[in-house]
């Protein structure tokens, strides 16, 4: 168990297009434990794989909301999605920033568990903007790459001020 040090925006590792899992060995499994104790150290409630700079398709998952488990996506694949809705994002990625990107608040899905059992699962709400949220650093892309240049610009001169300010 270990907590790793998270990748910020612009390190080119975030994006990467990530490699699916094809070996669920305990390799495997000491890499989802190492990023949920990364996940609740941030504090945040999703953690995808490449954000530790590793180059497979797993992303955790966790609400802390009382009601939903905590989560283990592997190989995720969205098979469906409706009704758009725009809600605010954050990222650990690149932290001190929130912003309204426009999501879908319901969605079916597709993955592998942590021993490569498939499983499918409706997502709505918060979960359902997670899971597109972690898909998306799966295939290298950050929410603000959603913001208008503007926006982006100003989330990206805060962050440089602030990673300046904390060497
Ligand atoms: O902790 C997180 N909160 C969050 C809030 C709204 C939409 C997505 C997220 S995911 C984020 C953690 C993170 O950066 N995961 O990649
Ligand atoms: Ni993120």
């Amino acid at each position: 168990m270990a907590i790793r040090p998270i990748l910020h925006h612009p390190d080119p590792r975030l994006r990467i297009k990530a490699k699916p899992v094809v070996t669920f060995d305990t390799a495997l499994h000491r890499l989802i434990d190492d990023m949920f104790d990364t996940m609740y150290d941030a504090p945040g409630i999703g953690l995808a794989a490449n954000q530790i700079g590793v180059d497979l398709r797993v992303a955790v998952m966790d609400l802390a909301d009382g009601d939903t488990r905590p989560m283990v996506l592997i190989n995720p694949e969205i098979t469906d999605s409706t009704d758009r809705k725009v809600m605010e994002e954050g990222c650990l990625s690149v932290p001190g920033a929130l912003d309204k990107v426009e999501r879908f608040n319901h969605l079916h899905l597709k993955a592998l568990d942590r021993d490569g059992t498939p499983f499918e699962l409706d997502a709505e709400g918060l979960l359902a903007q997670a899971i597109q949220h972690e898909i998306d650093h799966l295939d290298g892309k950050l929410y603000i790459d959603y913001l208008s240049s503007l926006k982006r610009e100003r989330i990206l001169k805060k962050l440089k001020k602030a990673e300046k300010m904390a060497e």
